[in-house]
């Protein structure tokens, strides 16, 4: 009995691990990318580190006009995200503007600590058989 408990802890465990590890950059690994970024001259976002660029592509799943956010399916991007589904705040209004749900996009990731948005905004192509 003491066995199994011992082993649903584990995976409890490891269920917070993963979900830590999925949706934000871990905290050692943002130091390690800072100290070998220190010589880079990257413009300084409001977190006081310099803000990172990611190539994105991804599929437009919907919109939230009232947030200007879109919930994007994007494979993985650089070393700060795995392949998954996450809403993302597009702060450029043209940029906004070019997404609808369906579409595919390359763009680019921005990342100033623990804030992020999506910008450079391509549509690479429109899913027709959503009709959407
Ligand atoms: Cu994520």
């Amino acid at each position: 009995m003491k066995k199994t408990i011992t082993f649903i802890s584990g995976i409890a465990l490891l269920s917070v691990i993963f979900a830590l590890v999925g949706c934000s950059s871990s905290a050692p690994e943002a130091a390690k990318t800072e100290a070998t970024a220190a010589g880079a001259s990257g413009p300084m976002g409001a977190s006081g580190h310099s803000i990172k660029k990611y190539p994105m592509q991804g599929k437009v799943l919907s919109l939230n006009a009232a947030e200007k956010s879109a919930r994007i399916d994007a494979g993985a991007i650089g070393d700060w995200m795995g392949p998954m589904t996450m809403n993302y705040a597009v702060k450029d209004a043209a940029d906004f503007a070019k997404l609808s749900a369906g579409v595919t996009i390359n763009a680019t990731v921005f990342v100033d600590g623990d804030d992020f948005w999506v910008g450079e905004v391509n549509v690479a192509g429109t899913s027709a058989a959503t009709g959407k």
